[in-house]
């Protein structure tokens, strides 16, 4: 015999039921534009109710640029209402244009709040004809120091690009030891009001103002041989096109 009014002990394990994104497309998968136009579809299969589907874009550093609802509604671009598949437009337009790969993401979302897996895919932007940048202003300073002995140096220039300031992806310098050995460090210069800490030195880059297409990187060191040391500072944009290059030196005595 047994009791109805006895209640399990057992605990409860709920069953979860997780949508699926069996099948997606997007089109085009590669942009020359400043402006984005993306059908994307999902089809999704479910238990619970899908409470919605979306579609994200992100920037270069995976900040959120935007994000499109796809619909299973019949209203273009869905062709049929309530057959699982999820269709929608993916608009963005580029105040400044950012060439590279950006990741884009499906996500399905059930009404009890469970998620598909997210998935990865890419949109390529690009930029042909794209022009180069162009660097200008150079100052690299002490013009002078003895050996040995600790200072800061300071690099500067300024770097322009008539696809806009976002599509300079890297300035920097290199050297010459009076010796005419490259110098082994190749550091960065930065337009970030010296706002981070920035690798090898843990410290700032010295930029006082943000986004005025001033770069610079300061740093506290010392210098062990006697002559010039060489330096050229370049910029290099999102396209892989480089500047003009300028040269300066410091004399060590
Ligand atoms: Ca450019
Ligand atoms: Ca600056």
């Amino acid at each position: 015999m047994y009791s109805c009014e006895k209640e399990s002990n057992d605990v409860i394990d709920p069953i979860l039921h997780f949508p699926t994104i069996t099948s997606k497309y997007y089109t085009p998968q590669q942009f020359n534009s400043d402006t984005l136009n993306i059908i994307c579809g999902a089809t999704v299969e479910s238990v619970d109710q899908i409470e919605k589907v979306e579609v994200t874009f992100y920037d270069l550093r995976n900040n959120i640029l935007v994000v499109a609802a796809l619909q299973d509604n019949g209203v273009y671009p869905d062709t049929a209402a309530g057959d699982g598949k999820f269709t929608g437009i993916m608009n963005y337009v580029f105040t400044c244009r950012e060439v590279g790969a950006h990741n884009i993401q499906f996500l399905a979302t059930t009404t009890s709040g469970l998620t598909s897996n997210p998935t990865q895919d890419i949109v390529d932007v690009i930029r042909i004809p794209n022009q180069p940048p162009t660097v200008s202003g150079i100052i690299i300073t002490p013009d002078s120091i003895q050996v040995n002995t600790d200072a800061f140096f300071i690099f500067m220039i300024t770097a322009t690009d008539p696809n806009g300031p976002c599509d300079i992806a890297k300035v920097f310098y290199t050297g010459f030891r009076p010796s005419g050995v490259p110098l082994t460090s190749s550091l960065e210069l930065y337009d970030d009001g010296g706002c981070c800490l920035l690798p090898p030195f843990n410290s700032t880059s010295g930029d006082t103002t943000a986004n005025d297409s001033k770069f610079t990187r300061k740093f506290f060191g010392s210098t062990s041989e006697t002559g010039y040391y060489r330096y050229f500072i370049r910029a290099v944009d999102r396209s892989g096109d480089t500047s003009n290059v300028l040269t300066d030196s410091i004399y060590v005595y």
